[in-house]
């Protein structure tokens, strides 16, 4: 009998979530606790930390989880590295859900940089109209380029406001509307938008309509993963379930 722990955060853990309470598997959703209201689900949610390699093995044990999907956001490097080490020390079967990275299509200006001290360092210069479509954990780096105008979008509003001088702050969690995106890039007359290399569909698009735009976008590299069983989809999450099951595990 499979006891299924999905760590979420991502339209396609939403997606996975609703395939397994369509089918009746035993599953919980778990969330970090990053945003005051996460999506509601059809199966179980978790919300919080586990404590570190320590806290996730604990877990998986006490609740004889059978079955780990690591459906996180391709940035949430951490909660990452500790899965697939916690599920070798408990031998638990694991897999990744997670989406192929953005490529650039005709029309795209894209700067791919390795990560945000690099997207920070790229906007030294004269003041400019910057979209910076990163959330909110990421924003103080930017203070060291206090010259800019800067667009930023948050899934909650914060407790205290932003610390860059000059910031013009959107509330609103994803999925994005191409329309809107574009609406949103013309009022503020964003100049270049800076972004994670997220992949998937709920993000994306800001790209397509700074493509439409012709706006510049600098691209932030996705941190490279542990070497990892990785699917892309959630019917092959369900095959492996299935599979997996025939293994007799
Ligand atoms: C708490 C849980 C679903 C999942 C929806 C996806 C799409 C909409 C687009 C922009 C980019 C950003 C941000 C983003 C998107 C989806 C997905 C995605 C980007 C929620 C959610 C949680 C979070 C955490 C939040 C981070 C932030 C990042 C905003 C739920 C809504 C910028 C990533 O305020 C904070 O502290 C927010 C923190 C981590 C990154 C950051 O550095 O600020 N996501 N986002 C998860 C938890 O507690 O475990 O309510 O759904 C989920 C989603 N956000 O099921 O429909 O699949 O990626 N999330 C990025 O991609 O760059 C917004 O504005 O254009
Ligand atoms: P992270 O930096 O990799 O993880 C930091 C710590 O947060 C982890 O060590 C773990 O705490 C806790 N954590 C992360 N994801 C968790 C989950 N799903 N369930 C329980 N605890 C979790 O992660 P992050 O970048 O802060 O992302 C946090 C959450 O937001 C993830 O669910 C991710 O999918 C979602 N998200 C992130 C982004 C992004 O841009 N980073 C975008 C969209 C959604 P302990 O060490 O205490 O266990």
């Amino acid at each position: 009998m499979s006891n299924v722990l999905v760590l979420g955060g991502t339209t396609e853990a939403s997606g996975l979530a609703a395939l397994l309470a369509a089918r009746g598997t035993a599953a919980v959703l778990s969330y970090a606790g990053r945003v005051a209201s996460p999506k509601v689900q059809p199966i179980p949610v978790r919300i919080g930390g586990f404590g570190g390699l320590e806290g996730l093995v604990g877990y998986l044990r006490d609740h004889a989880v059978t079955h780990l999907v690591d459906a996180t956001h391709p940035f949430a490097a951490r909660m990452s590295a500790t899965a697939v080490v916690a599920a070798a020390h408990t031998g638990v079967a694991y897999i990744a859900l997670t989406r192929p990275a953005w490529t650039p299509v005709a029309g795209d200006r894209w700067t791919m940089l390795a990560d945000i001290d690099a997207a920070v360092a790229a906007l030294a210069g004269p003041s400019r109209r910057v979209m910076l479509a990163l959330g909110r954990m990421h924003v103080d780096a930017f203070s060291v380029q206090p010259q800019h105008d800067y667009l930023l979008r948050f899934v909650d509003t914060p407790d205290r406001p932003p610390g860059l001088p000059r910031h013009h702050l959107v509330v609103d969690r994803g999925p994005f509307d191409v329309e809107d995106e574009r609406c949103l890039m013309e009022a503020h007359g964003t100049e270049i938008m800076v972004c994670k290399n997220a992949g998937g569909t709920g993000a994306q698009a800001k790209i397509v309509a700074a493509r439409a735009l012709g706006l510049p976008v600098i691209m932030i590299a996705r941190p490279v993963p542990p070497p990892r069983l990785e699917v892309h989809a959630a019917e092959d999450v369900l095959h492996w379930l299935d599979h997996a099951a025939d293994r007799g595990v």
